[in-house]
């Protein structure tokens, strides 16, 4: 058992812009996340995962910088964050900051230079290439719609940007680039931050040639094949990790697209001397057809416990998992995997995926407001949207023809703002969040829906994630214990076993509204149980080798 702090810990993702509005603009604040820290303390979390706090002109929410080594005037300013680290270090809390250095904001001073002339000390810290043909130098597609090179008139070229036009890729080729970031890393690490999550990390080292990926003419087509772990990657981490991160006791989480298990075991592998873990995308891709996120598809449990047992297994003993349901790119978790038709189902099923992030094998990862069962939003209008996936996307496909219908509902189940309406703290105007007017609408079911109601009610998700956070903390098992797919043909019923030595853990959880029977495999022996949660009150007397699950029942028992 290789012990590590991250490995025991539970992080809680905090997307600031919706936290908590301190000043009344309208838009969360380091002050604000200061008031509640307390909360965040009751709930039991060991470490916040901040989303960027950086100057930024917002194009993308902050995933756009300017200056690394500046706060968003917006947000509040370094003494606020000082005294933010201050606070949770005080709590027993930890602090881990987003690293966003695939690209910067076109408006950081290095792209400033940059664009300014073929010649530029800075010309190189960007990817700039001539057209073709009087064309974009290839037919790569951005992850936001449309082609993925800007054309600057100033100098004649074209710069790459894999996300939006205000988010130019650096140029990891250039070892000048890359001791900017370490040099910007260990001025925040030696302020004292507990590590780094590494916004699309994969995707820094590109394939030199620039080559037209595959697909039909005349259409911008996914490059990935060029830049999704590229060439240099395992050198450029291992080189950041022996140049930085290795000189600090900290957590390193990379978000990872498009990376399969064997990829991921590159990464975090024990002694590669590269990350602690990675977010896979490969779950959240379930729900989607062959032409990618908007092409929503309902999800199948059968591909849900393919995908987890797949991670779950090629993992142990070597690497570690990351676990999440949902982010702020993306929508809220019970609303997508659970169930959010009602009260009473919102709050089992809410419990039972709670259940099933907590009890895994791996880091648990809650997104804000998740543990208030928060859920999706249903705008009636484009115009109530601010994120620029959206929009974008809504732009294109109303360009190319298709029906406004279509594009709202597929908003409504993907859309990256369903998980970005601001926090609910209580059944006031806008739900406590502001005494203003909040930069994207509050979710209509606030006065169901709030931290005050389920901090007061025993029975809330929040006091089961407050338990559950408990229960990983006294029991090694859960954090340590191998995981072992039972039923896996079930397609109701996900149940598992974590083993470690003598000792069992048992999880079984029904996915969905109707009852299910589980049936013990005979294979499994026990002399004694103890039920260590459940989302539904179980008799004292009863037999594990038939459990009669109502809807969304989740339980886990310590067999002995
Ligand atoms: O949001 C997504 C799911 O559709 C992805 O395309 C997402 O853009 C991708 O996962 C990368 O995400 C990260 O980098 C982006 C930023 O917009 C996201 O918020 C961030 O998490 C660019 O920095
Ligand atoms: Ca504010």
């Amino acid at each position: 058992m290789d012990r590590q702090w991250w490995k025991e810990s539970v992080v809680y993702q905090i997307y600031p812009r919706s936290f908590m509005d301190s000043n009344g603009d309208g838009i969360g604040d380091l002050q604000g996340i200061i008031s509640r820290l307390d909360y965040l303390k009751t709930l039991g979390v060991d470490v916040v995962w901040l989303s960027p706090v950086y100057e930024s002109p917002n194009d993308d929410n902050g995933y756009d910088i300017s200056n690394y080594q500046a706060i968003m005037d917006e947000f509040g300013t370094i003494e606020d964050w000082e005294e933010l680290l201050q606070g949770l270090h005080e709590r027993g809390m930890k602090l881990i900051m987003d690293l966003v250095v695939n690209h910067s904001s076109d408006e950081h001073q290095w792209f400033v230079e940059s664009r300014k002339s073929k010649d530029n000390p800075y010309r190189d810290y960007y990817i700039w290439r001539p057209g073709k043909d009087g064309r974009e130098p290839n037919n790569w597609g951005s992850f936001f719609s449309g082609s993925a090179w800007e054309y600057d008139k100033n100098t004649d070229e074209y710069f790459l940007h894999l996300f939006s036009r205000k988010q130019p890729d650096l140029n990891w080729e250039n070892p000048k680039v890359r001791q900017e970031v370490y040099d910007m890393m260990t001025w925040w690490l030696d302020k004292g931050i507990d590590g780094f999550r590494m916004d699309v990390i994969n995707l820094i080292s590109k394939e030199q040639q620039l080559l037209d990926a595959e697909g039909p003419e005349g259409q911008y087509q996914f490059g990935g094949k060029s830049f999704v772990n590229g060439p240099r990657i395992h050198e450029f981490l291992q080189e950041m990790n022996r140049e930085v991160l290795s000189k600090y006791d900290v957590m390193t989480v990379g978000e990872t697209v498009e990376v399969t298990p064997e990829d991921a075991a590159l990464f975090v592998g024990k002694d590669r001397g590269e990350l602690n873990m990675v977010f896979q995308f490969e779950l959240m891709g379930i729900d989607s057809g062959p032409s990618g996120k908007w092409d929503v598809t309902p999800w199948t449990l059968a591909d849900f416990k393919r995908v987890v047992s797949k991670w779950q297994t090629a993992l142990q003993g070597n690497g570690w998992n990351s676990l999440y349901l949902n982010n702020h790119d993306q929508p809220r978790m019970v609303s997508r995997f659970g169930n959010d038709s009602s009260p009473e189902l919102r709050n089992v099923s809410g419990k039972m995926l709670a259940t099933l992030l907590h009890t895994l094998q791996g880091t648990p990862y809650i997104y804000q407001g998740e543990e208030l069962g928060m859920t999706n939003v249903r705008f009636e209008s484009i115009e109530d949207y601010k994120d620029i996936e959206i929009l974008n996307m809504h732009k294109e496909y109303t360009a190319a023809g298709r029906d406004e219908k279509t594009i709202m509902e597929s908003i409504y189940s993907k859309g990256r703002d369903n998980a970005r309406t601001p926090m609910q703290w209580n059944s006031g105007p806008q739900a406590g969040f502001t005494t203003g007017t909040p930069w994207l609408p509050i979710n209509p079911n606030y006065k169901e829906i709030n931290a005050d109601q389920a901090v007061a009610d025993p029975n809330s998700i929040f006091h089961y994630y407050k338990r559950l956070i408990e229960l990983r903390k006294q029991h090694d098992i859960i954090v340590y214990g191998d995981y072992q797919i039972l039923r896996e043909e079930d397609d109701q019923i996900y149940a598992y076993l974590r083993s470690l030595g003598e000792e069992k853990l048992l999880v079984v959880l029904n996915f969905f509204e109707a009852p299910a029977e589980f049936v013990l495999p005979d294979s499994i022996h026990f002399s004694g149980q103890e039920l260590l949660i459940s989302n539904y009150e179980i008799p004292a007397e009863h037999s594990l080798r038939h459990m009669n699950l109502r809807p969304y029942e989740a339980r886990v028992y310590k067999l002995q």
